[in-house]
């Protein structure tokens, strides 16, 4: 007997790519059904490589009867619907930021932190983590286990797809416009992203930061350890799939470039290219539809006491949203909802 999953925001970026990992995987489903606002009734999407699913009206669905619920239509529309459906007996697997500070709600990597699972009985809700967060801590937690991570300063380099499908086509609109002559039109973005950078991705807080780079840095401490320092540069780059980051570390114990490799190597999730030479490291194009988190560009910072500097890359919509909520589903299927 097998699970009834929903997918909420099914027509999304990330929706798509759950339902596209959920079919890949296998996952143990007997139903699985494809939730949306009213505008997107009776939309098709795909689900594998033969089925199709008619998406459902998500306000006037009834969660009773379904066992998972994997969740990523937007914040203001989780906090209504995801307690709804926990309330109903549905576990929810939200990929929005809206519960991911709650206390009750359990934040999880499951590379990193899965015993943190054990918590989701408290309100039915499992938040999964920021997509430029979760292939950090990937990274990260390997090199805390062996050398204690004292502080984190991280850069981005966010594709367009993290900000959703109208971003995608507003990067492939002003790059056609430019070659054209044509003038560009913006909506998405507050300044024009083709053949630009933007450092600012969501909202400024108070201390000039912006909430992107804010929740990078507790998140980090959520899931891997509060006593992280982390500091955080967020910037979205022309590209469509992919988020690069550039990542420099300082550890208590003293650690080398060769070690750092040997235990990459043998940990979960990551995969490291890493030679001197343009087939030596990882860029956004390549990752585009794999799971894998990337590492290359492994040096000693000699700058500091003991440094270290890499560069990670990963598809954002899959091991930075779709796969790791998957992954959580099939940690709750195995250890908690056994059917
Ligand atoms: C972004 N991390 O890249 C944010 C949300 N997916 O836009």
């Amino acid at each position: 007997m097998g699970y009834t999953v929903a997918v909420i925001g099914a027509t999304g970026n990330v929706g798509r790519e759950i339902l596209q990992t959920l079919a890949e995987r296998k996952f143990p489903a007997d139903k699985v059904i494809a939730l949306a606002s009213e505008k997107s009734i009776g939309q098709e999407v795909s689900f594998g490589e033969d089925d199709i699913l008619k998406v459902q009206d998500l306000n006037k669905f009834d969660f009773k009867g379904v066992d998972i619920a994997l969740s990523s239509p937007g914040a203001k529309v989780s906090a209504v619907h995801a307690p709804r459906a926990a309330a109903a007996g549905c576990v929810v697997i939200d990929n929005t930021s809206q519960f991911r500070m709650d206390p009750d709600v359990p934040l999880v990597v499951p590379e990193v932190n899965p015993q943190a699972l054990a918590g989701f009985r408290k309100r039915n809700i499992v938040a999964n983590p920021n997509c430029s967060t979760i292939q950090m801590v990937v990274a990260l937690k390997p090199l805390h286990d062996r050398f204690r991570i004292r502080r984190v300063v991280v850069s981005t380099y966010q594709s367009v797809s993290g900000a959703g499908k109208e971003a995608m086509d507003e990067l492939f609109t002003q790059t056609r416009a430019i070659f054209v002559n044509d003038p560009i039109t913006k909506s998405v973005f507050p300044k024009q992203i083709a053949f630009n950078v933007i450092p600012q991705i969501d909202v400024f807080m108070e201390d000039g930061s912006t909430k992107e780079e804010w929740k990078m840095m507790v998140e980090t401490k959520k899931i891997l350890d509060p006593k992280i320092k982390v500091a955080a540069t967020c910037v979205r780059v022309p590209s469509f799939i992919g988020h690069a980051e550039s990542i420099n570390i300082e550890t208590e114990e003293p650690i080398t470039a060769g070690e750092v490799r040997q235990i990459l190597r043998a940990s979960p999730g990551l995969s490291v290219v890493d030679q001197q030479s343009p087939e030596g490291y990882i860029t956004p194009v390549d990752v585009a539809g794999e799971n894998p988190v990337f590492v290359s560009r492994i040096r000693e910072d000699i700058s500091v006491e003991n440094g270290l500097s890499f560069w990670c890359v990963a598809d954002n919509l899959r091991k930075g949203a779709a796969l790791n909520a998957v992954q959580i589903a099939e940690l709750l299927a195995r250890d908690y909802l056994a059917k």
